[in-house]
């Protein structure tokens, strides 16, 4: 484990002691029944982890994208699906609203985001915009006092938990990504409705779901940053939200370890215990090597995006990196479990399902090669 600073060392201690003490003993009922109970995040509220990254004047503990990496890492150790609720509110729900929202708009929601009364979850995905979120049909047009917002967002985590909707609409067709604008929609606006809910691979107990807009009419005070810049309050903000899924890959990536470790020191064969067999110690030796390098780019980069140096590509970097490795790291734990590790009895199956997703939700691996690759041309090494 790297060193932390005092007051991050006790976050994280408060952190793995949430998850082992209330999470991890509900995270079997939640992959049974699919449901992230709201009830978790009010506790995770209570305890002060969704106030993490909120900064102090707004009701936060200010302890930046680093404490939000730490919890994630922490959350996710106990459950993945527990841990992409709180993402989904604490990561990029709130951060869009602290990336693109007015002073006002601020002070407004974030005290309320960061002590759990509110909960936010992020819309930006359409059935036909993914990877090319510019290429969204969702429209916004002015009306009286507002603007009347119509289409259909899709794979929205929690968006059936959420109180505060960040949407992301098109306001001038003829512009393209400069054509968006972000918006704000509470729980309970007519004209917005939970449609369908996704069966799943993996995270089964996160719900992910459709969002309606349906002459959905919100006013001004609403409109999150400038006409015209919500594509970029969407890119800064999955710039947060691929770091803090960095952390989500570095915790699933330590409970498939630790499990396989545990596993290769008492499982035996040829008369010793598996892990005592080269090609098994040498399989742990990889995933250990793995998970360091996730360790170093998560928290290396999170000190960059508190620092406020940009760190986009490092970002991208480090979603890439860190979901490929974790990848590596879960289809080892299944190869030294073996049968055992393809059994539902075991929790490595659950963790090789859940990894999965990882290239691809928040941009595909493909996409983050494409931001890294741009940015590599434009600025060099
Ligand atoms: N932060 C701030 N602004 C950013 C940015 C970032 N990280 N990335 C891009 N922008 C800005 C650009 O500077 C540009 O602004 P100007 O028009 O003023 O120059 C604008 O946004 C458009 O950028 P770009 O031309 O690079 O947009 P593209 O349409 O080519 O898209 C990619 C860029 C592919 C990187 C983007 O569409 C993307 O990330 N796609 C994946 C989306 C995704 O992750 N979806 C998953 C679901 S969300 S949970």
């Amino acid at each position: 484990m790297h060193a932390l600073p005092e007051e991050l060392t006790l976050l994280r201690d408060l952190a793995r002691g949430f998850a082992n003490d209330v999470v991890r003993p509900l995270a079997p009922q939640i992959e049974r029944e699919h449901r992230v109970p709201r009830e978790l995040l009010a506790q995770m509220a209570e305890a002060g982890l969704t106030a993490v990254a909120v900064p102090t004047e707004y009701g936060g503990a200010g302890l930046g994208e680093t404490g939000l990496c730490v919890v994630m890492e922490e959350l996710t150790q106990a459950c993945f699906a527990s841990a992409v609720t709180f993402g989904a509110h604490a990561s990029i729900g709130t951060m869009s609203v602290l990336v693109g929202g007015s002073p006002e708009q601020k002070q407004h929601w974030l005290p309320k985001m960061a002590n759990g009364e509110v909960l936010g979850c992020y819309a930006l995905s359409e059935a036909n915009a993914g990877s090319d979120p510019a290429a969204m049909t969702t429209k916004a047009v002015r009306v009286d006092g507002g603007w009347r917002i119509d289409g259909e967002k899709v794979w929205i985590t929690s968006g059936d938990m959420a109180d505060l909707v960040t949407v992301f609409a098109v306001t001038d067709p003829s512009a393209g990504a400069r054509g968006v604008t972000a918006f704000l929609v509470p729980k309970g606006t007519p004209g917005l409705s939970v449609g369908k809910r996704e069966e799943k691979m993996g995270q089964r107990g996160s719900s992910t779901v459709v969002l309606a807009f349906d002459n959905c009419v919100v006013p001004d005070a609403l409109r999150l940053g400038a006409v015209g810049e919500g594509f970029k309050i969407a890119m800064a903000t999955l710039d947060r939200g691929r770091l803090a899924l960095g952390a989500n890959c570095l915790g699933c990536a330590k409970e498939a370890q630790r499990l396989s470790v545990d596993w290769a020191k008492t499982r035996v064969a040829f008369g010793k215990p598996i892990a005592e067999h080269q090609m098994i110690a040498a399989m742990l030796a990889d995933s250990a090597t793995d998970i360091y390098a996730m360790e170093a780019m998560v928290y290396r980069t999170a000190s960059m995006c508190d620092a406020h140096v940009p760190y986009s590509r490092e970002s991208a970097m480090t979603k890439l990196f860190c979901s490929e490795a974790l990848d590596r790291v879960v289809d080892r734990a299944v190869q030294i479990h073996g049968g055992m590790g393809y059994s539902a009895e075991y929790k490595i199956e659950q963790l090789y399902r859940d990894a999965r997703v990882t290239r691809i939700y928040e941009g595909t691996s493909e996409i983050q090669r494409l931001v890294i690759a741009r940015d590599v041309l434009k600025k060099g090494l």
